[in-house]
C-alpha cells in the first residue's frame, strides 16, 4: 500500500477505480506504509483536526473560523465540493473524452479537463530519449532533443483546439437527440495556453528549401498519425509546444511535444510528435484521403479542410437545465480559426429578432470568446439559439445553409446555429433549427 500525503483525496473520483486507501497516524508510526517521507511524518505530528489527502475531510462547518484549515501540501486539489468530468465517449485507444463545456467558466480548460481524442491510445514517452527529426527538402536534417527545443526562445498562444468531427451530432439528423448537453453535441473542443517554440525558427536552422511546399507531420504513437501541412503555416504560427496552461504538456495531449496549429483542425495537430519531412507535395496520407476529406453533394470531396470556421454554443441554459421566470444570462463560446470573434448575437424567440451579444474579454484571435446576454424569461416556449460572426465577416451558417453548401453525408466540419428549446415547464431541450 502507497499512501500519497498531497495526491488525491477520496472525494476525487466517482469513478469504478478503488478509492484510495485511508490510513491513520497510528499506522504510519507502527511502520505499515514503507515509503512515508520525513516531510510527512512531521505533518502528520502536526495534523490539525480538519485535514485533507487521503482521508475524507470532515463535512463543511457551520461556521469555518472556528476550526484551523488544513496545511499547506505540495499539490493542490479541487474542492472535495466540485467535481467536473469529461465524459469519455468511447473507453478504447481509438477513443475520446469531451470537455464539460456547461461547468466550466471563461474560456481556459483546466489541462485534466481538456477534451481527448486519440487513435492508438496515449502513448508513454520517457522525455530524456524523445527526439524530433526534422529532414527531408532541408540544408541540414537536425534532430532535436526535448532539451534542445527549450533552449530555443519560447513563444506562448492562448487558443482553441476542436476535433475536426466535433458538433456533427448538432447536424447529422440520425445522431441529434433533444437530450444532449453541450459537452455531448461540442465537447470535443478546449482551449488553453500553449508555450513551445515556433515551427519558423526550426525551419530557419533547418534551411528549408525554397520549393519545400508542405511537411509531413508524424506522431509516434500506435495510431503513427501522420498529416501533410503547408509550410505557409509554420511560417506563420505554427508551434511545437510542450507546455499547456503552465506546466508540461499532459499526456494526452501530447506529452513531451505536440503540433500546435492555431485555428486549424484538431487531426492535423499531430500529438507526440517525432517527425517532420519537408516536401514538394501533400504527402496523402491515409488521415487525409481516406478521412478528414469532407464528401460534397455533387460527388466531389472537400480535401484539405484546414481551417475551422467560425461557430457558436450557448452553454447555460442547456439541457438537462431548467429555467425559472425572471432574469436569466444566456452564456456560451464563440470561435473562429479565422482570427477573432467580432459580433454574437443571440436570439430567444425561435430566430425572429437577434441582438448583439456582449463579449467577455479577452477577446483573442482563434481563441474561444465567452458571451453572454441577460434575457427576461416570462414563460412559455422559447427558442435559444447563438450565431458568431468573426472579423472576416464570416456568419455561422444555418443547418439549411451548411447542407446546401456541403450536402447531407458530410461528417466533419459541423459549424451550423445550433440552440435550446425551453418548454412550457422551463426544461430546456437541445434544438437545430430546420
Ligand atoms: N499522434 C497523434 N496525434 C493526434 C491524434 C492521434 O491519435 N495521434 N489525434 C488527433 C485528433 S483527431 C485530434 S482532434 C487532436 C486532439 O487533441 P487532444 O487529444 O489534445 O485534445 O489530436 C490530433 N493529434
Ligand atoms: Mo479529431
Amino acid at each position: 500500500m502507497t499512501a500519497r500525503p498531497t495526491g488525491s483525496s477520496a472525494f476525487a473520483d466517482k469513478s469504478a477505480e478503488a478509492p484510495a486507501p485511508s490510513f491513520s497516524r497510528r499506522t504510519l508510526l507502527a511502520g505499515a506504509v514503507g515509503a512515508i517521507s520525513a516531510t510527512l511524518l512531521n505533518n502528520a505530528s502536526a495534523l490539525p483536526a480538519q485535514t485533507k489527502g487521503p482521508v475524507p475531510s470532515p463535512p463543511a462547518l457551520d461556521d469555518p473560523g472556528k476550526l484551523q484549515g488544513h496545511i499547506p501540501t505540495e499539490l493542490g486539489e479541487r474542492s472535495p465540493f466540485e467535481h467536473p468530468r469529461r465524459r469519455v465517449n468511447r473507453a478504447a485507444p481509438a477513443g475520446e473524452s469531451e470537455s464539460p463545456l456547461q461547468e466550466l467558466y471563461g474560456t481556459i480548460t483546466p489541462a485534466d479537463l481538456h477534451f481527448e481524442r486519440h487513435h492508438g491510445g496515449v502513448p508513454v514517452i520517457d522525455p530524456a530519449r524523445y527526439t524530433l527529426l526534422i529532414h527531408g527538402m532541408v540544408e541540414r536534417p537536425l534532430k532535436f532533443t526535448l532539451a534542445d527545443l527549450k533552449r530555443f526562445p519560447t513563444v506562448s498562444r492562448v487558443c482553441f483546439i476542436e476535433c475536426s468531427g466535433n458538433g456533427y451530432r448538432g447536424f447529422q439528423t440520425t445522431t441529434m437527440k433533444r437530450e444532449a448537453t453541450p459537452s455531448w453535441i461540442d465537447g470535443l473542443l478546449s482551449t488553453s495556453e500553449w508555450t513551445g517554440v515556433s515551427l519558423a525558427t526550426l525551419f530557419r536552422e533547418a534551411g528549408v528549401k525554397p520549393d519545400a511546399k508542405w511537411f509531413l507531420a508524424e506522431g509516434s504513437d500506435a495510431a503513427h498519425m501522420t498529416r501533410s501541412i503547408p509550410v505557409e503555416k509554420a511560417l506563420d504560427d505554427a508551434i511545437i509546444a510542450y507546455a499547456q496552461n503552465g506546466e508540461a504538456i499532459r499526456p494526452e495531449q501530447g506529452y513531451p511535444a505536440r503540433l500546435l496549429l492555431p485555428g486549424w483542425e484538431g487531426n492535423t495537430q499531430v500529438k507526440w510528435i517525432k517527425r517532420i519531412e519537408l516536401a514538394k507535395n501533400p504527402f496523402m496520407t491515409r488521415e487525409e484521403t481516406s478521412k478528414y476529406t469532407d464528401p460534397l453533394a455533387n460527388g466531389t470531396a472537400r480535401m484539405f479542410s484546414f481551417v475551422m470556421d467560425a461557430k457558436s454554443l450557448i452553454t447555460f441554459p442547456a439541457y438537462p437545465d431548467t429555467v425559472s421566470r425572471g432574469w436569466c444570462v444566456i452564456t456560451g463560446l464563440a470561435w473562429s480559426g479565422r482570427g477573432k470573434i467580432a459580433r454574437v448575437e443571440v436570439t430567444t424567440d425561435g430566430g425572429n429578432a437577434w441582438e448583439s451579444a456582449e463579449l467577455q474579454p479577452p477577446v483573442l484571435s482563434k481563441c474561444t470568446t465567452r458571451f453572454r446576454h441577460l434575457w427576461k424569461y416570462a414563460g412559455g416556449e422559447a427558442v435559444l439559439m447563438s450565431r458568431a460572426i468573426d472579423e472576416t465577416g464570416y456568419v455561422q451558417p444555418t443547418r439549411a445553409q451548411l447542407a446546401a453548401a456541403r450536402g447531407e453525408g458530410t461528417f466533419y466540419h459541423m459549424n451550423n446555429i445550433r440552440g435550446w428549446k425551453v418548454e412550457r415547464s422551463g426544461k430546456v431541450f437541445f434544438h437545430v433549427e430546420g
